[in-house]
């Protein structure tokens, strides 16, 4: 999940000197910003500030980062041609920045705590590319552009796809690099997955998916996917081949574990943000009971760090998980 985002004092503190495009490519900053939640708080991995919208940047388009909005790029795919224009991506020439950070930050942190390298899924990287702007609620556009596939001329169906093949591909070659450079698992963010039906789904994002994971398996290093809105794709999440899967906050667990996969999730990060850290702390025992003894279970949030999530909260919740490696929860040890 976004750990570093806009919680922390210290990240604003450089944010306010370096724009976010610097920032993503300066080895030094990404790696000092990485490095920021876990020197506070010390949970178990740590994920490499970066963005899922490096790879369109790399393949050409132009992107950047409006104040109070986010990555935006400034021209928008909208035909064959444009889709023939991007180029491919060769990790070590486009974004050494991004390698040179992954080994610092392996040296940095040895063996005290995962390093996680990630990517944005083919068709959520591709729902910025052609529709760009996702942010406001009634304009969920992965939504839109699947939508609009039922009117759609067929050779808009075959652009779109040959632009997911192709990030396939940059998706493959991307994190082979950062699996070279060090990095102990890789997470796929399919953000806007949940936003397609389960037969869209299986259309539109997952043999995408399933392309990447096959052409990762033979690194050994374990693939996690994320969905936010995961309840109506769990099958299709698993059967993309992952090692685990990452499921957002309205998805019960009770659910997912039913699908015999490692889990991970799915606190609330709202609670992190609105409730008193005793609240935090009993949320997420109740989370750890509920998955107690269940085999490959990573404690997570269910979605990035909200931005004015008080500190404390965060230090709650990662004290509760720690704690519960070395002691049982109390109902647990009465009970006996
Ligand atoms: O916190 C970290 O440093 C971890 C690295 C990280 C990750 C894993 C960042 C840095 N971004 C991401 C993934 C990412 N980026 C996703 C997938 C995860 C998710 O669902 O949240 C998505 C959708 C993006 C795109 C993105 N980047 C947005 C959303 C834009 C939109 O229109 O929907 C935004 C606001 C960003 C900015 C961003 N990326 C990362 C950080 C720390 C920030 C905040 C930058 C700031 O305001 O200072």
């Amino acid at each position: 999940m976004r750990q570093a985002g806009r919680a922390l004092p210290e990240y604003r503190a450089i944010r306010e000197k370096h724009g976010f495009m610097e920032m993503l490519s300066t080895p030094e900053l990404i790696v000092e910003v990485s490095l920021q939640p876990w020197r506070r708080f010390k949970m178990d991995a740590v994920i490499v500030f970066s963005d899922i919208l490096l790879i369109p940047w790399k393949m050409g388009m132009d992107l950047k980062f409006i104040e109070g909005q986010g990555p935006k790029f400034s021209k928008l795919i909208e035909t064959e041609k444009d889709v023939e224009s991007l180029q491919s991506i060769t990790p070590e020439k486009d974004c050494p920045f991004l390698l040179t950070a992954l080994r610092q930050l392996r040296k940095e942190i040895r063996n005290n705590a995962a390093l996680l390298g990630f990517a944005g899924s083919p068709w959520t990287v591709a729902s910025y590319m052609l529709s760009g702007v996702i942010l406001s609620p009634e304009l969920v556009e992965g939504r839109r552009i699947s939508g609009s596939f039922a009117d759609a001329q067929d050779d808009t169906v075959d652009t779109v796809k040959i632009l997911l093949e192709k990030l396939t591909q940059q998706t493959i070659v991307y994190l082979k690099a950062q699996i070279e450079a060090g990095v102990d698992a890789v997470q796929i963010f399919d953000s806007w997955g949940g936003s397609l039906s389960a037969e869209e789904y299986a259309v539109w994002s997952a043999p995408y998916i399933k392309e990447v994971v096959a052409a990762l398996k033979p690194t050994g290093v374990p693939t996690i996917l994320y969905i936010k809105d995961s309840r109506h794709l769990l099958d299709q999440m698993v059967s993309t081949g992952v090692d685990v899967i990452s499921v957002g906050w309205e998805t019960p667990l009770e659910l997912a574990r039913k699908k015999r996969c490692a889990i991970q999730g799915n606190l609330d990060p709202h609670i992190l943000m609105q409730a008193t850290p005793d609240e935090v702390r009993e949320k997420t025992q109740n989370m750890l009971n509920e998955m107690k003894n269940y085999p490959g279970y990573i404690a997570n949030l269910g979605h990035g760090v909200l931005p004015k999530t008080p500190l404390e909260n965060i230090a709650a919740f990662v004290e509760t998980v720690k704690r519960c490696h070395c002691e049982e929860p109390q109902a647990t040890k009465q009970s006996k």
